[in-house]
């Protein structure tokens, strides 16, 4: 007989869905959405969908594997964890606890996944991994500008007269909140799209405008200029409740309407109408990420900040700088659960130049690295330096699911259960604020064993099993120690199967900031604590005919790696019905000035890497632009991350992918000519 059970979404993903999930004789099969969660409504996506086939496909890992000779061997988990713990050890007595590397991303969104680090801590601190690849720059921005990164509720985006998505692809990656756009639109919203490529949602938009890859924090400075010149700014918010606006406006000076039209490749007129449409308020800002994907990712969120401050679009209904909303992460209780006073020392590579800084790393130099819930191997920047610093390590442990790209480098592999085989809390900081349970459904095939199973077992060989003898329950409590003063319990969210957060629904509604000062900084307190001048910058990405022009002469291109549609990240290409491959889609000035065909096989290459794959035509993407989506594997023709580079952001917390400079050529020609 079939059962169906109230579920909850584990992807790294902006929605957080409920699930409905029907098991069959202990077998998952049947993945949809809950109807009842009040903000995902029963839609769901195919990523979504597709767990059923990522939990019972053929190819998953179902036992722990040891290389010998190059060739993996079966090995029993006694075995397996026996050899790591030891190694562990005499790790730690000959180079410290540095000497072990936890290289990990979000993979999953469960609360328990956070485990990790107490086992980590429990060690004695190993050298961990600081920023992000997804959103760093921006989340940096944000705490200089406001004192922290907060959107508005899902819903109040129906409150906005005016709604710009500023290089958010809503329709790919956050499907609930493209549904609220439409209602809004049909509540007479006007809907605005800044993007270099004119994706789904800008169809929807009643103004699409095209854009230079990397200039946004251009743009949103001309946007500011012209609101100033034609006394469109808010006034009162700019004198009451925001610090240095004084530097703000001699920068805005220094450069010309034109000026900035011919950098973003925005018409003057359309900048100047902007200017209006913020000023028709309440107008709402919801960035994605891809923007600050960049060298000048900081500034270029920042300088929107400072628009939405202009304008006097902050702390209102409808309005908002949105980007994330860190608020939600916040409410969970992760101190006690990570137990960060265990450690005696401390090391942190940026997650971006994790491959230099192991090849660099002398005292001590990493001798073991430890994968969780993160691919590096395809989703790190510059793969091929990833793969030599992986390799120059002698212990590589990798748990995952299925033999990805990084798995099939390491030494030990060790299989892990799927959210549908162990019970968690999910929620996600990028959009709304509910938190929803997923329960144990069904049992893990094999030998595959949840992560928290995984540290239980090596914690106990460590001599720290101690620390780790809770009940499932326990730690779920544990996690929620903050949110009992409001009520919010194990037992309840169980019951109800989300539960909302007490977050505020408009972040800075009483005007005070998270600053040093209280108020918003253009001229940011935080980052002069941080080494910086503070001072708002224009500045271009590092690969750009502005900041690189011999480099732009070789590489005239920008290259753009989004997020695949049907996968996340590097998550399900391997089980689609129809072998995956790249595909190159270029603008469409590009195809005519090279003479390039539809469907043409061409190859892609800077002075990182190439990639091979077939074009496609973008009719109106922005010319010289061309996007390859990120996550495929190298066995289908991947990475896309042979070409992107591992350089940090300007507040040195973010990734630079999109800042990607390329060049383009067909491929069948070339090899026809040799
Ligand atoms: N289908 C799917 N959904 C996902 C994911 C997935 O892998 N697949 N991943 C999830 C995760 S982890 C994340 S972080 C989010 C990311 O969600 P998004 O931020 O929506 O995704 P990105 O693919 O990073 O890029 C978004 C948009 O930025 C545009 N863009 C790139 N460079 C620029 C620029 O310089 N200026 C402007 N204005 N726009 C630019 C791109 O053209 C694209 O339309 O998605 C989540 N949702
Ligand atoms: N070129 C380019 N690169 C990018 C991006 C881009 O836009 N362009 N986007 C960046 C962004 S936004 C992000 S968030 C990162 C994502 O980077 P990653 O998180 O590394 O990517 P994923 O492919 O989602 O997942 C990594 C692995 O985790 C495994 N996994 C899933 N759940 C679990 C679990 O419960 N336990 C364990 N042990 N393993 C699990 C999956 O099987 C998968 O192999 O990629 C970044 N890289
Ligand atoms: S991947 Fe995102 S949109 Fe799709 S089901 Fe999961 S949470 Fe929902
Ligand atoms: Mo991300």
């Amino acid at each position: 007989m079939n059962e169906v059970y109230q579920s909850a979404c584990p992807l790294n993903c902006w929605d957080s869905c409920g699930f409905k999930v029907t098991v069959d004789k202990g077998k998952v099969i049947k993945v949809d959405g809950d109807p009842n969660h009040p903000i995902t409504k029963g839609k769901i996506c195919g990523r979504g969908r597709m767990l059923e086939a990522r939990t019972n496909s053929s190819e998953r890992l179902l036992y722990p594997l040891k290389k010998v000779n190059g060739v993996f061997e079966r090995i029993s988990w006694e075995k397996a964890l026996d050899e790591i713990s030891e190694h562990m050890k005499e790790i730690k007595e000959q180079f410290g606890p540095l000497a072990v590397l936890h290289s990990h991303d979000y993979a999953n969104n469960g609360v328990l996944k956070n485990l990790d680090q107490r086992f980590f801590n429990c060690f004695g601190g190993v050298t961990e991994l600081k920023g992000s690849l997804c959103w760093g720059a921006g989340i940096e921005a944000q705490k200089w500008d406001f004192g922290d990164a907060y959107s508005h509720g899902p819903e109040d985006v129906l409150n906005s007269k005016n709604i710009i998505v500023w290089g958010r692809n809503v329709s790919r990656t956050n499907m609930h909140f493209y549904q609220t756009l439409q209602k809004a639109k049909l509540q007479g919203a006007r809907l605005f799209v800044i993007d270099p490529i004119f994706n789904p949602t800008a169809k929807i938009a009643d103004q699409y405008i095209s854009i230079k890859a990397g200039m946004d924090g251009f743009l949103a400075a001309g946007i500011s200029k012209e609101m100033l010149r034609l006394g469109l700014e808010d006034r009162k918010f700019l004198n009451s409740f925001t610090e240095g606006f004084e530097g703000f406006s001699e920068l805005l000076n220094g450069i010309s309407l034109q000026e900035i039209s011919e950098i973003t490749e925005v018409p003057a007129e359309e900048i100047t109408k902007l200017a209006y449409i913020f000023a028709d308020k309440p107008t709402s800002i919801y960035m994605g990420l891809g923007m600050q994907r960049y060298k000048n990712g900081g500034n270029t969120i920042r300088l929107i900040d400072a628009l939405a401050a202009i304008s006097g679009n902050i702390g209102i209904k409808g309005g908002g700088a949105n980007y994330a909303n860190l608020q939600v992460g916040q409410s969970f209780q992760y101190n006690e659960l990570s137990l960060s006073n265990r450690k005696t020392g401390q090391r942190q590579f940026t997650i971006m130049k994790q491959a230099e800084e192991i090849l660099a790393a002398k005292s001590p130099p990493i001798q073991m690295i430890i994968v969780t819930c993160g691919n590096p191997l395809t989703q790190v920047p510059d793969s091929n330096i990833v793969k030599e610093a992986f390799l120059s390590v002698p212990n590589l442990v990798v748990i995952d699911h299925y033999m990805t790209d990084t798995a099939m480098m390491a030494d030990y592999v060790l299989p892990a259960a799927t959210s549908f085989e162990e019970e968690d809390l999910y929620y996600s900081s990028m959009y709304h604020h509910y938190v929803n349970y997923g329960p144990k459904l069904t049992d893990p095939p094999g030998e595959a064993k949840p992560d928290l199973w995984i540290w239980t077992e090596l914690a106990k060989r460590m001599g720290f099993g101690s620390d780790f003898d809770y009940t499932r329950d326990q730690w779920l409590q544990m996690s929620l120690a903050l949110l009992e003063a409001n009520g919010i319990t194990v037992e309840q969210i169980k019951q109800e199967h989300f539960t909302e957060l007490p977050v505020k629904e408009i972040p800075w509604s009483d005007k005070k900031f998270k600053t040093p000062s209280g108020k918003y900084e253009f001229t940011s307190k935080l980052g002069q604590l941080k080494g910086d001048n503070g001072f708002l910058k224009l500045s271009f990405p590092e690969e750009s005919k502005w900041a690189n022009p011999e480099l732009a002469k070789k590489y005239p291109y920008s290259l753009l790696t989004i997020h695949p549609q049907k996968s996340n990240h590097s998550q399900n290409y391997h089980l689609f019905a129809k072998e995956p491959a790249v595909k190159v889609e270029a603008a469409k000035n590009i195809a005519d000035r090279l003479g390039l065909q539809e469907g043409d096989e061409v190859r892609v290459w800077n002075d990182r890497g190439e990639i091979k794959g077939t074009l496609s035509i973008l009719k109106k993407a922005h010319p010289d632009t061309i996007n390859i989506d990120e996550g495929i594997w190298s066995k289908f023709g991947g990475s896309v991350n042979l070409l992107t580079s591992s350089g940090e952001s300007d507040n040195g917390l973010g990734s630079i992918l999109y800042d990607c400079l390329v060049n383009i050529e067909k491929w069948e020609t070339k090899t026809a000519s040799y």
